[in-house]
Order: structure tokens, then sequence, then C-alpha cells
């Protein structure tokens, strides 16, 4: 969608545009709330900006919309198709990567007790094995905002490609 668009829609038109950007519904309406936006740069620090306030309960609320990674992601909805082209790289692992990311995911959930949450785009399968085992080495506090950083980027990456 064009920026101009976005601008001129109303609001509850505009929050269904960009919803599947991050499952976190007063994200969206600040942000549509800002509006009209001179160009796409001052949208994104925006979003940016909006999004360096979230803390544990958006993030809880966040990640029912991501899938683990290397899961198939079988839906039809938007968020899955986004998913299945972030994850692309998880599609050329072979058996023994997928293995260890499934007992990389499950140490992960034991652990921190929520599903490993990394910005996939731009990233091997290897890079992101190796992410989640240094990860599972943070304290409690460090990591939940490590996670809050990676769902930064993927809203922001969404929202690039949302909005032109
Ligand atoms: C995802 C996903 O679906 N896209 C992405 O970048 N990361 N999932 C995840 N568990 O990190």
């Amino acid at each position: 969608m064009e920026l101009a668009a976005f601008n001129q829609l109303p609001a509850d038109r505009a929050q269904v545009a960009i919803r599947h950007c991050v499952a976190i519904p007063h994200w969206q309406q600040s942000l549509v709330a800002v509006r009209p936006f001179a160009n796409t740069d001052a949208l994104l620090a925006t979003a940016d900006a909006l999004a360096r306030q979230w803390q544990q309960p958006e993030l809880e609320s966040a990640l029912s919309a991501h899938p683990r990674i290397g899961e198939r992601v079988n839906g039809a909805d938007k968020e899955a198709s986004l998913s299945r082209g972030e994850q692309t790289a998880m599609q050329q692992a072979d058996h023994a990567l997928l293995q260890a990311m499934q007992q990389g995911n499950q140490a992960y959930e034991a652990r921190f007790g929520r599903v490993f949450l990394i910005r996939a785009k731009g990233r091997s399968g290897e890079q992101m094995l190796a992410e989640l085992q240094r990860r599972l080495q943070n304290d409690d506090q460090t990591e939940q905002q490590e996670a809050l950083d990676q769902l930064r980027e993927i809203t922001l990456l969404r929202l690039e490609e949302t909005i032109q």
C-alpha cells in the first residue's frame, strides 16, 4: 500500500492494514492515531519509538502470531504467509539441523516459558541455532530484552513491506 493511501484510510481500516505486523492492538492503534506521516522514514521512526516501549505483556501477546522456527507454517492467513517468507532458510535445512532446532526450541521453552523468537529474515538456519544456544545462557531479564528487540525488528520489516 502507498503511504498516501494509509494516511487517508479511516482509523479502523488503517489498523486492519497493519495488524499482521504484530499482534499488539495498542501499538497498531497508536501508530494509526499519529497519522498522517510525511514519508516512510517518519512512519518507521514512530513505529520504532512506540515499539521500544514494549514490556513483558506485549511480548506474550505478540508471540501468539509467531510459529516456532523450523516448524511448518500451514495457515492461509497473512501472518502464516509472512512467516513462511521470513523462514525460507529453514526450508533448506537438513534433518540434523531441524532436529537440533527442535531440541533447542524445547530447551528454550522449558527454560523461559515461551517460544524462542528471532528475526529470521537474513539469517541462515545455522545462525539461528547458534543464537538460540547463546541466548539459552541469558538471565531472564537479558533474554526478555533480546526477545523484545527481535520482535521489534520483525515488526518493522513487516511494516516496511506493507507500506511504501
Ligand atoms: C519468526 C517468524 O515467524 N518470523 C520471524 O522472523 N521469526 N518466528 C520465531 N519463532 O522467531
